[in-house]
């Protein structure tokens, strides 16, 4: 009906007319926002004038609809723009009446430290390459002749039950159980004299407790030349024990046995978590076992093409995390493993 269009622009028209100067003279946000509900709300002036367009005949609605929308665009945008600007002046107002303190300390933001594995893996390498060791690495998947066959661990061999060994796939390839191979690996690329340090991570399919876990690190070591003895040896372990757990600390070789070393020995270190008492760390004991190490085997010469009569070596295996354990009085090994924040920025 023609009545209705007119009625409909005439109310257009006064909207047109008061809703914008409204908005643009709103002096705050409280007001502004009565505003919006009262021309955009649910039952705003606006939104039913919009909603009125679908009784309109279709040409008048039309024409009308674009004109409705352009106001409803144009409404929206300038409470946009005003609740911008009252925002931004309460906010100001606010912050005139605050004294700022600049001298106030900031609050501190916590900054990541090296995880205990590493700082004590690396105080290791550094000690032994203030000693005239070089760092070397190797993988940590492994085939079965550098992890056993050329350490003189023959198929079938008793030996092979010290290790319990991941396999990977079905092609012989395993997850190295310690990090004696890389001594292959270096020897079989270079010739001799050679001596090095080999940081890394080992792996055993073994029971997990106190002191056992089946992911650890290894420092390993090995120094071959014409006259080396094992004298060398103990003078190296004895130095790494000292430095890393103070001059006076305690230490013992025991014979033991591998079958890449011919003397072995094991060595413990008196256990600063007891005191040498007993405890759940060193199975009270008073002793924990540290590393493996002695006199290269021979058939090991052997197996990379050096002369053992003419030459001559030692070498060892450091367990990092026992290292660790003691050095940071760490009851657990597991511990060094959780990722637990609470734990780990002790250190
Ligand atoms: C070896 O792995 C020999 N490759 C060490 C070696 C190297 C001997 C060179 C001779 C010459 P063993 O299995 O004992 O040896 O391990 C060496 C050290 O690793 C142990 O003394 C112990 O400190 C640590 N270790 C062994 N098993 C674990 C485990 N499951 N969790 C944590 N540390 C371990």
């Amino acid at each position: 009906m023609p009545g209705d269009t007119k009625v409909w622009e005439e109310k257009w028209n006064a909207l047109q007319e008061s809703c914008l100067p409204a908005v643009e003279a709103a002096a705050d946000l409280d007001s502004l926002e009565n505003l919006r509900i009262k021309f955009l709300g649910r039952k705003g002036g606006l939104t039913e004038l919009l909603a009125a367009l679908k009784d309109l005949p279709v040409a008048d609605r039309r024409r009308l609809g674009p004109l409705g929308n352009d106001l409803r665009s144009r409404l929206e945008a300038l409470l946009e723009s005003r609740k911008r600007a009252l925002f931004k002046a309460a906010v100001d107002r606010d912050l005139a009446g605050v004294k700022v303190d600049m001298s106030l300390p900031a609050t501190p933001h916590g900054t990541g430290t090296l995880h205990p594995l590493t700082q004590t893996m690396e105080e290791l390498v550094a000690v032994l390459n203030r000693l005239g060791f070089q760092t070397e690495e190797g993988p940590l998947v492994e085939t079965d002749y550098y992890n056993f066959e050329a350490l003189n661990i023959p198929p079938e061999h008793p030996a092979r039950d010290m290790h319990d060994t991941f396999y990977v796939g079905a092609d012989g390839l395993l997850l190295r159980t310690h990090t004696s191979p890389v001594q292959i690996r270096k020897m079989l690329n270079s010739a001799p004299p050679v001596r090095i340090v080999v940081p890394g991570r080992v792996f055993r399919h073994e029971a997990v407790d106190a002191s056992h876990s089946a992911v650890f690190h290894q420092v390993e070591g090995l120094y071959v030349d014409r006259d080396v003895t094992m004298v060398d040896l103990k003078g190296t372990l004895l130095n790494f024990a000292r430095a890393m757990f103070g001059a006076r600390t305690q230490v013992r070789f025991k014979p033991s046995y591998f079958p890449f070393t011919e003397p072995s020995v094991e060595v413990d270190v008196q256990c600063l978590l007891c005191g040498g008492g007993g405890c759940a760390v060193c199975k009270q004991s008073g002793w924990l076992e540290m590393l493996g190490a002695g006199m290269v085997h021979p058939n090991v010469f052997r197996a990379v093409g050096y002369d053992p009569s003419a030459w001559k070596g030692f070498a060892f295996g450091i367990g990092v995390d026992r290292v660790a354990m003691l050095r940071y009085e760490i009851s657990d090994i597991r511990l060094l493993y959780q990722n637990d924040l609470r734990f780990l920025t002790q250190f």
